[in-house]
């Protein structure tokens, strides 16, 4: 093993011990300043192999940091990605326990559902349509294994972007169907309005984002698989789930998604 190998080995395990005990760490960062983006990969790369090799199945990947109303949130201004796997999926309409989770935090995204494989370079935004098969909205519910969500992008890239669930909307259509730009969002909780925002406040076309994914994957020798499903990324600043009360997206054309904390 060289001196990064041992590295990404330590730091897999130390995200993978705050999963386990779900109990909040300190940035990978202070311990090692000099982590990069790259080793931030390196790290989600192996967890995702270790999870892999216990029988976990990657069913899709997301992009973090896509909105402004996120990277000012989080106060990281570099998109990312991570990946999605089938142990995430929580379904729509049950109730979803808040202690399962450290700190679980919900957020509206655009959600595309792949019917062809799609890796870059090169790949725009007409392309990620015409592989789409549908799209509908989701919640994604997030958990950084970092205390109080507080991250370089380095860090939260090795936590595979603070992936922990993912719920989907009731209603798929064709993305030829609407312009994603322009679908409208609300954003409640508890049925108190929080936000508002529209398809365009993802890199101002939620496909843009899902281009954004098939280049970097294919730079890397990898692509967005037939069959995925590719969250597009928070449209507004997320919000902290909490027991007894419920956070409400309703989108245009695509419906409405709750979760129930309990
Ligand atoms: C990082 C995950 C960001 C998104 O949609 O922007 C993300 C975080 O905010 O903890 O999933
Ligand atoms: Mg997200």
């Amino acid at each position: 093993m060289s001196g990064s190998d041992t590295m990404v080995a330590a730091c897999a395990d130390i995200v993978e011990g705050a999963v386990r005990e779900r109990t909040a760490i300190t940035r990978l960062t202070e311990a090692y300043p000099d982590l990069t983006l790259d080793d931030g990969y390196a790290i989600q790369d192996e967890v995702t192999r270790r999870r892999i090799a216990r029988g976990e199945h990657q069913i899709g990947a997301k992009l973090g940091l896509t909105s402004r109303a996120k990277a000012v949130q989080m106060n990281v201004s570099e998109p990312v990605y991570g990946r999605l796997f089938s142990t995430g999926l929580h379904p729509a309409n049950e109730p979803f326990v808040v202690s399962s989770l450290i700190h679980p935090r919900v957020e509206p995204e655009i959600v595309f559902v792949m019917k062809q494989r799609l890796a870059g370079p090169g790949v725009t935004t007409a392309d990620v349509i015409a592989a789409t098969k549908y799209v509908c909205c989701g919640l994604e519910i997030i958990d950084s294994r970092y205390a109080d969500f507080s991250f370089t992008a380095a860090d939260v890239v090795a936590d595979n972007t603070s992936e922990a669930k993912v719920v989907m909307g009731p209603i798929m259509i064709k993305p030829t169907d609407v312009d994603l730009s322009l679908i409208g969002l609300l954003l409640e909780v508890d049925g108190e309005q929080v936000a508002t925002a529209s398809g365009a406040a993802t890199m101002g076309h939620p496909a843009e984002a899902v281009a954004l994914l098939a280049n970097w994957l294919g730079a890397r020798g990898e692509a967005i698989e037939a069959g995925w499903c590719v969250y597009s990324g928070g449209l507004t600043a997320a919000v902290a789930l909490n027991v007894g009360s419920h956070v409400t997206a309703t989108f245009g054309h695509l419906g409405a998604v709750t979760v129930r904390g309990v």
